[in-house]
């Protein structure tokens, strides 16, 4: 349906513009995702601009001037009134992250807006209409109360170590006498929720809303629901499971404390307009019913839900239905009255996988296996006597028997357990859990169960896919597969270490650079962007920040390393988007949580705290987890030196965006100290090394700009000397040097060994991995061996900067200027490949870069966005030999022969399609 629309709507753009050969679309404002919901004050909007012509695009597109029309209708949009905001025509290159500047936008006020766009070929093109729906902005725009019954039922243990709560079924009826014009929904419940209009499930997000600490904020969601209400009788159901807010443990010595908020709760307001304009309102409050009677007996995200189908309340969110048995529901509180519209997309079933192989290994237990570690749930089809009980369990390995391998999932209990009621074909699926799994076990089926009998849903945050890497080795495919499902599986509303122990934390080290290079597979921007304001909650009256965010874990250390990611982050939004809204948002919360590192623990300008090491490097012997050879071992004063100097140049350039010119002054000069002490105290100036010497030490002095000019080419010798012959061309570093290893090898010159670091297939490697059967990427490199204790099967963490490098190195694809609107193209062409074909879908448009070489001879397909800029280096002795399409490539239109530059021919190149080739 949607790719229906979208089809049409491109096709009305075609044929009205067609003639003029520019199009204006994929208008985008502040939240996608969440059109209907926009709480920002000044909604930021952005557009693309691209030829029609798909062979052969016309080039030299660059916007000249814009002018945006925000209207109150849209027939006045039709009409070109702009009534809420016209811009005037701004002479302006900016397409993206354009602050709406028109009237005050009140709540519920639908927005209809599109653009003109003036190019350089003096063409004027409007865009199609689109348009966004303001939120609820004030607290007194909510009538309706938050509900539900802060006590437990007989049946449940809440304070079980493993706490068993079942749902909460809330139900209501309310009679519409008038014919319905419009209806929206409002809507959080805390943990999750699922939303019945009259018997239907409203929308197709699953866990929603998206993780807060609710103590600072809670989420609520938006929903057009005119097509679910009728005139006449209505019934409301809202069904609540436990998510993050009813705690994951109760009194669990082994872990810390997770954080607990109190019982499920919710707050739904559905505003109706009737055919006459006259309105009314649906709310929750006291005159709910509630009961945790339902099938849903318990639900755990790290053990499992229940479901009893014996136990249906069929009917509940029908209207007519007998609700005599169940309870009142209560007026309750909430921890924070913050509420804001989601900013982040739905989580979403958004794959079906089918079972690969079914094996009996015991009787009655039956291991099935899905061919790939995901993330999500089962789905189950079953036929057998009411009362019967099937148990899924879940794991990412079998043991050698075949049997389920559940020793690295700690106390998570995975298990889902579903209760026939016996009325012939049973379909059911969990809604309040989610597992990381690639076997599932079946025990108490009914009969034989066959690949058929199950299904796995893959679940996580709904994000666009925006980018595409396939290359002439099949080795970096599968890796880069493998990072594909690891990513997204553990997005969970926020980004997670893993999906399947008894974790799921927002690690904020795991995900610092990462974040980089998962932003050319997934676009991520909202995500992150929600993300920072988690930490920003998370930040401590004194500016400490944890390592997990949201904080359900108190795990204040103190550390350097992990919550830099706040700063790495904001800087990866603003190059990789263009957005410098995250830095204007974040700067006091950053700079108070330096002061705080600086008043408390520099001594001597050296960072003396240090939490983690490099974590998870390779260690001596396969069972470890870490390792205890000092040798290999980085010295935690040493990266939290060398954090903190970058943190402070990252924060020179924050000062800069942000006007703080005193604070810049004040960043450099502290950082020039700390340069010098970090000298003073850990290079070896004779031998030209940092510290013991270590990969990850070499690489920071390099990467960071900490080592002096002059020294830069000996400490990189030092570091491809430890890593060609100590480390025989293999990987040394954990997840912190893992973070800027690909590109300072490539950088300074040695592409050949990043290259073989990434296709080695013995340990320590990821091509190891996949040799060992990982279908994602290990927690650790030797996580075929390691203890139990510590070893996933899908953390991300140890990509480092591979995918970075896939795309900025390999395929050539780099922002110049933030948000890719300028661009450098510099493919490396290195080792055995013969071809990379790679996209990035930029906010500006879409990237490619397609390149082969064959018998000396080099092709290369090029797509620049409209409205951007591409800088390209193409491997040639002379211009002259490098041709596009039929002419020299020099003289071809849109293209400008630069200069030469180490064995390349540099071009500028503006927006289009080109077809290079050398000989
Ligand atoms: C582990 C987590 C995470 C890491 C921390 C330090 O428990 O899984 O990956 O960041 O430790």
């Amino acid at each position: 349906m949607r790719f229906l629309l979208a089809s049409l709507l491109t096709l009305t753009v075609l044929t009205a513009w067609a003639q003029k050969g520019i199009l204006v679309t994929n208008l985008r404002c502040e939240n996608q995702a969440n059109p209907l919901g926009i709480d920002v004050a000044q909604p930021r909007l952005g557009w693309q601009i691209s030829s029609s012509a798909r062979k052969s695009p016309i080039r030299e597109i660059e916007q000249q001037s814009y002018q945006i029309l925000v209207a109150s209708t849209p027939e006045k949009l039709a009409a070109n009134e702009g009534d809420l905001w016209d811009s005037g025509v701004v002479k302006s290159e900016q397409s993206v992250f354009i602050p709406y500047g028109g009237k005050p936008l009140e709540s519920r006020r639908a927005c209809y807006w599109k653009v003109n766009v003036k190019t350089m070929k003096d063409t004027e093109v409007w865009s199609e209409p689109a348009s966004w729906t303001m939120g609820l902005l004030r607290p007194s725009d909510w009538s309706a109360k938050w509900t539900g019954l802060d006590s437990s039922f007989a049946w449940e243990k809440p304070k079980d170590v493993f706490t068993r709560v079942a749902a909460r079924y809330f139900r209501k009826e309310a009679d519409l006498p008038k014919k319905i014009r419009k209806a929206t929904a409002y809507v959080s419940g805390l943990g999750v929720y699922e939303l019945y209009l009259n018997s239907r499930k409203v929308g197709d997000a699953v866990l929603a809303p998206a993780p807060t600490d609710y103590n600072k904020r809670i989420f609520y969601n938006t929903y057009d629901v005119t097509n679910y209400l009728k005139q006449g009788r209505n019934a409301l159901g809202m069904l609540l499971g436990n998510g993050r807010f009813y705690t994951l443990r109760w009194g669990y010595k082994e872990l810390p404390e997770i954080a607990h908020y109190g019982f499920p709760k919710m707050r739904l307001q559905i505003e109706v307009t009737y055919e006459d304009g006259s309105t009314e309102r649906l709310i929750s409050d006291e005159s709910w019913k509630v009961t945790a009677a339902g099938p849903i007996v318990a639900n755990n995200e790290f053990d499992g839900e229940e479901y009893d189908a014996t136990k249906e309340l069929s009917g509940w969110e029908t209207a007519g239905y007998n609700d005599s048995q169940w309870l009142k529901a209560q007026l309750v509180s909430v921890p924070s009255q913050v509420l804001e519209s989601q900013p982040t997309p739905p989580i979403r079933v958004t794959e079906t996988l089918k079972a690969q192989a079914i094996k009996e290994v015991k009787p009655d237990t039956f291991i099935v296996d899905l061919g790939q570690n995901l993330v999500g749930w089962a789905r189950l089809h079953v036929r057998g006597p009411r009362g019967t009980k099937v148990t899924l369990r879940f794991a990412e390995r079998v043991n050698e028997d075949g049997t389920l391998y559940l020793d690295n999932l700690r106390s998570a209990k995975v298990t889902d357990v579903y209760t026939l009621k016996g009325d012939g074909e049973e379909v059911w699926e969990p809604r309040f859990v989610y597992h990381g799994f690639r076997y599932v076990e079946i025990t108490g089926f009914p009969g034989t169960p066959t690949v058929n009998s199950l299904e796995g849903r893959v679940v996580h945050d709904d994000l666009p896919i925006v980018g595409s890497f396939a290359s002439s080795n099949s080795l970096l495919n599968q890796l880069y597969k493998n990072a594909f499902w690891g990513i997204r599986g553990n997005y969970r509303g926020m980004p997670t270490d893993c999906p399947q122990r008894d974790e799921r934390m927002g690690w904020l080290g795991d995900r610092a650079i990462g974040s980089k290079g998962e932003s050319f597979v997934f676009g991520h921007h909202d995500l992150y962007a929600k993300w920072l304001t988690d930490i920003e909650d998370a930040q401590l009256e004194s500016g400490s920040i944890p390592d997990v965010a949201p904080a359900y874990w108190k795990m204040y250390s103190d550390n350097m390393t992990w919550p830099a990611a706040y700063i790495i982050i904001a800087n990866m939004l603003y190059e990789q988007y263009g957005d410098d809204v995250p830095i204007r948002k974040h700067y006091p919360s950053m700079k108070k949580w330096l002061t705080h590192m600086r008043t408390k623990y520099m001594k001597d300008y050296i960072m003396t705290k240090d939490t983690y090491g490099d974590w998870c490097m390779p260690p001596e012997s396969p069972e470890l987890i870490h390792s205890q050879d000092p040798k290999r071992k980085t010295d935690g004063t040493f990266l939290g030196t060398a954090f903190y100097y970058n943190m402070l140049t990252i924060m020179e350039q924050f000062a800069e965006i942000t006007g703080n010119s005193a604070d810049k002054r004040e960043f450099a000069e502290l950082a020039g100290h700390v340069k010098k002490a970090f000298n003073d105290k850990f290079l070896n100036r004779d031998r030209q090394f940092y510290s013991n010497n270590t990969a990850t030490a070499n690489l920071f002095a390099l990467a960071y700009g900490l080592a002096p000019e002059e020294l830069r080419s000996g400490v990189f010798e030092q570091l491809v000397e430890r890593t060609t012959v100590e480390h025989k061309g293999h990987i040394s570093t954990g997840l912190v040097g893992a973070q800027w290893l690909m590109r300072t090898l490539s950088d300074n010159g040695r592409p050949d060994l990043a290259y073989r670091i990434a296709t080695n297939t013995d340990y320590p490697s990821w091509g190891y991995m996949i040799q060992n059967g990982a279908t994602t990427i290990w927690e650790l490199w030797n996580g075929n061996t390691a203890n139990p204790a510590m070893n996933s099967g899908n953390h991300v963490m140890l990509l480092g900067d591979l995918i970075i490098w896939m795309y900025e190195n390999l395929a050539g694809i780099k922002a110049e200027e933030p948000g890719f609107k300028r661009i450098i193209m510099k493919p490396t062409i290195t080792g055995d490949l013969t071809s990379v074909t790679s996209s990035f879908e930029s906010f500006h448009g879409r990237i490619g870069s397609e390149w082969e070489r064959k018998g000396g001879k080099f092709n290369w397909k090029v797509t620049v966005p409209g409205n951007t800029r591409a800088t390209l280096y193409i491997p040639a002795t002379d211009q002259k030999a490098v041709r596009e399409g039929r002419s020299q490539a020099s003289l071809a239109p849109g293209v400008r022969f630069v200069k030469m530059e180490g064995g390349n021919a540099v071009f500028e190149v503006t927006s289009g399609a080109y077809n290079f080739r050398v000989k």
